[in-house]
């Protein structure tokens, strides 16, 4: 690869992606492959902490895979791999979790508020879920990681992890920046605009999910929460309004003031229908697009088997320092 600044992120196969995870990060993964070594994955190894049907994961995790190159990620330009065939992201993760402390990992808001959605399975996945995510990332040397505002915590952990193993160790990590969207960094429920809207949320019409028709699409939106005012302006107290806007905005790159001129004197009902037909526009070629690559099985494991070698060999070269850092010895 190109002597160029590394890009690394992933995403859990847990769902079809919804409008947030598009606006919040993949869609700016594709437009950063020309200026970055990017490396993206499927993070099915991070779906776990989670009860998921093994049938249904493995489906989501093909489906995810084709989804991302739906969305403009190429793999003969960057690396995109399943995260579970490679098998350093697990070593590495080992050895970070000896350097991380039981107290940082409980102040992780995601631990605390998935353990209130899934008390019957707090598992120790759940817990070490940032470790993994850190060894995802320092396994790549990575300069910038792209992800919506919801993951800065987990960043911010990485990045204390990375400084402490290379003062403990010797340098070896890259200690990571978030790259986080300026608009578009937490995408609303569309039902409680106050909840950032997920993949896994039980309500189909909290969110938009990037293969809904445009039928679909455009009913969710004509139902999303607002307001008892008429006025289209971001402010605060408009969490519902405020969260179309910027889902607009995002689709159609216009800013507030332009969103707030173009529909001065017409109703919520206008405003609905215009942001559903702009979404649905929008992604109406992620949808061909994902119908063509998803059918081509043979295709999909030629790519997914030559990432997980790609990304097997350059991880394996930070892995094996940072083995040899902290004391184990060599096979050979
Ligand atoms: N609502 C959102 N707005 C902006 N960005 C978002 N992301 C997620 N939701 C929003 C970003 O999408 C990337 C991939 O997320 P993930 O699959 O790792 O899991 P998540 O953050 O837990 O997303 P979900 O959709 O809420 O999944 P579930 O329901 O399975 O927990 C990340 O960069 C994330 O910031």
């Amino acid at each position: 690869m190109e002597d160029k600044k590394v890009i690394f992120s992933g995403i859990q196969p847990t769902g079809t992606f919804t409008l947030g995870n598009y606006i919040g990060a993949i869609r700016n993964w594709g437009s950063l492959q020309e200026e970055y070594n990017c490396i993206y994955c499927v993070v099915n190894m991070h779906a776990i902490t989670v009860k998921q049907e093994p049938s249904k994961l493995r489906k989501n995790t093909l489906d995810a895979y084709a989804l991302l190159m739906a969305c403009g990620i190429d793999p003969e330009k960057s690396i995109l791999f399943i995260q579970s065939h490679v098998k350093t992201h697990a070593e590495l993760s080992w050895l970070l979790s000896c350097s991380t402390q039981f107290g940082e990992l409980s102040r992780m808001t995601q631990f605390k508020d998935k353990s209130r959605r899934h008390p019957d399975d707090i598992n120790a996945g759940l817990f070490t879920y940032p470790v993994l995510m850190a060894a995802d990332i320092l396994a790549y040397n990575a300069d910038l990681v792209p992800v919506g505002i919801d993951q800065k915590q987990h960043l911010e952990l990485a990045r204390n992890i990375a400084q402490r193993f290379n003062q403990r160790y010797g340098e070896l990590f890259t200690v990571p920046e978030a790259y986080i969207p300026e608009v578009g960094a937490k995408v609303m429920s569309l039902q409680e605009p106050s909840k950032k809207m997920s993949k896994s949320d039980e309500n189909p019409n909290a969110c938009i999910l990037i293969l809904d028709d445009k039928d679909t699409i455009i009913r969710k939106f004509k139902r999303a929460v607002t307001d008892s005012e008429a006025e289209i302006c971001y402010r605060e107290g408009k969490d519902g309004i405020n969260n179309l806007m910027t889902i607009y905005s995002s689709v159609t790159g216009k800013n507030f003031d332009e969103i707030t001129s173009e529909f001065s004197g017409k109703g919520y009902g206008d405003f609905k229908l215009a942001v559903g037909e702009a979404v649905a526009d929008h992604l109406a070629p992620i949808r061909e697009k994902f119908a063509q690559f998803s059918s081509d099985k043979e295709y999909l494991k030629k790519c997914y088997t030559e990432g997980a070698e790609k990304a097997l060999a350059y991880s394996q070269r930070i892995v094996s320092k940072a083995y040899r850092k902290v004391g184990f010895v060599d096979k050979k």
